[in-house]
């Protein structure tokens, strides 16, 4: 009984409380084997399937049972098929060297009689050596070793094998999360090389974020994540095909929109639905109440305290997610809507420690169609140094604000597209949309702060205290990230206007 108990709370925990636009049980993995048993590189996930899908049984069973019959609703099947991971690498590092069917069979109290009772020894010497081994794997069983300098990170990282911690802080993010996934499906760094980390923090109420990432993380994990994108995709055209697009589409630059379209069709790369090395997922809320609407005439004050919130996000993120067998963590915002897939090779292949792309987004063509975007990232200067020395210990400089005028050169206003988009150039401080940095820089205690560090916080703070303790902190001018565009309340006026002449004629 108790084992039927807590392998029903198992599969209760797993439950999807999250409705996908479409039917799970259909979706199979497309274009590779689906045999689970077939390889001795498969054996972890054998003994866990095979345990889940007598727990489903024994759950259907109960559940009929103690209903009196009556027809269960079944929010979600679990998924008929799962996908075979077959690279090694999906296994390393974590006890690799052990079966656990092996070891569970010490837990269940497998005795090994090794004389009779006139003492001879009755091992054959075939069981004494399988003794010997499978004794040795069960006291190896929680001991591992790392030598913490093979995971010092190259420039070539997929080549050498790398693995790469890629972390994403999401709050009030559902709307952007297939948009999110779909950006990481498309990455060309090896999936199996890739763990990702999500931290979802204080939502607003009502939010799905967090159902729906895991909705979203299991399809992944199954390879059908780009079938239930496909389904959804259909549905928004036909919605748009009813008239029902968004108003501000006809305002911005049909160029643009096309490479948006493009970038999201068919054909993807040929490891697009492979399932990545693991996904976490970590929920803490920090109590951070400024709106992403909130705007008064405090508004830089409120600017510092935000990125404080942001920095203690990611550092708890860095902190729980980081394994020593990882070489790099890449940082990634949810809210990008143009980006290379081989942006992780291409900040990686520049040689630098910390890396960062330019980010730009799009606007409406009546508002000059771009604009440069992440002013955090930038180069110090003379000017903003006096400024500093003229401040209170604890203020935040903030970029952009008439109030701290820092005169600094920042990547996103030296950007030229009809330049060379490897070219670097050495930064101080960062912006946190995109950031490519060694894992080592974690492990020496370098972090995002959530308290002043020469008056700049989180993500500006990190680059800063790289430099000072002595890594190379680069960013790519020509190199280019669209973040999305939201149109605030004034575009939203202006577009309105714009209907009304149009209509006047
Ligand atoms: N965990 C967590 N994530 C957050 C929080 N605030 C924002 N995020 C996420 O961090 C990323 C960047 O957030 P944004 O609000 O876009 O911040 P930004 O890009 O600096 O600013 P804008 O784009 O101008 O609003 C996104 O993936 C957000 O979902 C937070 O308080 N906690
Ligand atoms: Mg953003």
């Amino acid at each position: 009984m108790a084992v039927l108990w807590s392998l029903k709370k198992k599969l209760k925990k797993n439950e999807d409380g999250y409705k996908l636009p479409t039917a799970h049980s259909k979706l199979s993995p497309k274009g590779r084997k689906s045999s689970l048993f077939s390889r001795s590189s498969h054996r972890k996930l054998g003994p866990w399937v095979l345990l889940l899908a007598v727990g489903a049984l024994f759950w259907y069973m109960s559940s009929k049972a103690f209903d009196g019959g009556k027809e269960v609703i079944k929010k979600v099947a679990p998924p008929t098929k799962v996908d075979v991971l077959e690279d090694e690498a999906y296994y390393d590092f974590d006890f690799e060297d052990i079966d656990p069917q092996i070891v569970e069979k010490f837990d269940e109290g497998v005795q090994h009689y090794l004389i009779t009772q006139f003492g001879d020894d009755v091992l054959t010497p075939e069981d004494g050596e399988i003794f010997e081994k499978e004794q040795q794997m069960l006291l190896a069983s929680t001991v591992e070793k790392y030598d913490l300098s093979v995971f010092s990170g190259s420039s070539q990282g997929a080549e050498n094998g790398e693995h790469v911690l890629l972390c994403v802080p999401l709050r009030d993010a559902e709307k952007v999360l297939p948009l999110m996934f779909k950006h990481l499906m498309n990455l060309t760094y090896p999936h199996e090389l890739i763990d990702l980390a999500f931290l979802v923090s204080d939502c607003s109420e009502g939010d799905r974020t967090l159902d729906a990432l895991i909705s979203y993380s299991r399809q992944l994990q199954n390879g059908t994540l780009s079938q239930v994108f496909a389904e959804m995709d259909q549905a928004t055209a036909e919605q748009v095909n009813k008239g029902n697009e968004k108003l501000y589409l006809k305002y911005m630059s049909p160029d643009y929109l096309k490479t948006v379209e493009q970038a999201f069709s068919p054909p993807f790369h040929e490891n697009y639905d492979k399932p990545f090395r693991s996904v976490q997922v970590f929920q803490k809320d920090f109590g951070q109440m400024i709106g992403q609407g909130f705007s008064d005439r405090h508004a830089v004050k409120v600017q510092g305290i935000r990125r404080k919130f942001m920095g203690r996000a990611r550092n708890w993120l860095t902190a729980n997610a980081l394994k020593p067998y990882h070489s790099w963590v890449y940082w990634r915002d949810a809210d990008v809507e143009l980006c290379p897939g081989s942006v992780i090779e291409d900040l990686m292949s520049k040689g630098y420690d910390v890396v960062v792309p330019n980010v730009w987004r799009p606007l409406p063509e009546f508002l000059s169609g771009e604009q440069p975007y992440d002013l955090n990232s930038w180069m110090e200067s003379t000017e903003a140094l006096q400024l500093a020395q003229n401040l209170d210990e604890d203020d935040v400089i903030v970029e952009g604000y008439a109030e701290y005028p820092t005169y600094r050169v920042h990547l996103a206003y030296i950007r030229d597209p009809t330049q060379d988009p490897n070219n670097i150039v050495d930064l101080d401080g960062v912006g946190g949309v995109s950031i490519l940095a060694k894992a080592e820089l974690f492990r020496r205690g370098i972090q995002f702060p959530a308290f002043t560090f020469e008056n700049h916080a989180e993500t500006e703070a990190f680059g800063k205290m790289a430099r000072k303790m002595g890594y190379r902190v680069g960013g790519l001018p020509h190199y280019t990230l669209w973040h999305i565009y939201e149109p605030s309340d004034d575009d939203l006026r202006e577009i309105a206007n714009k209907e009304r002449e149009n209509r006047r004629g």
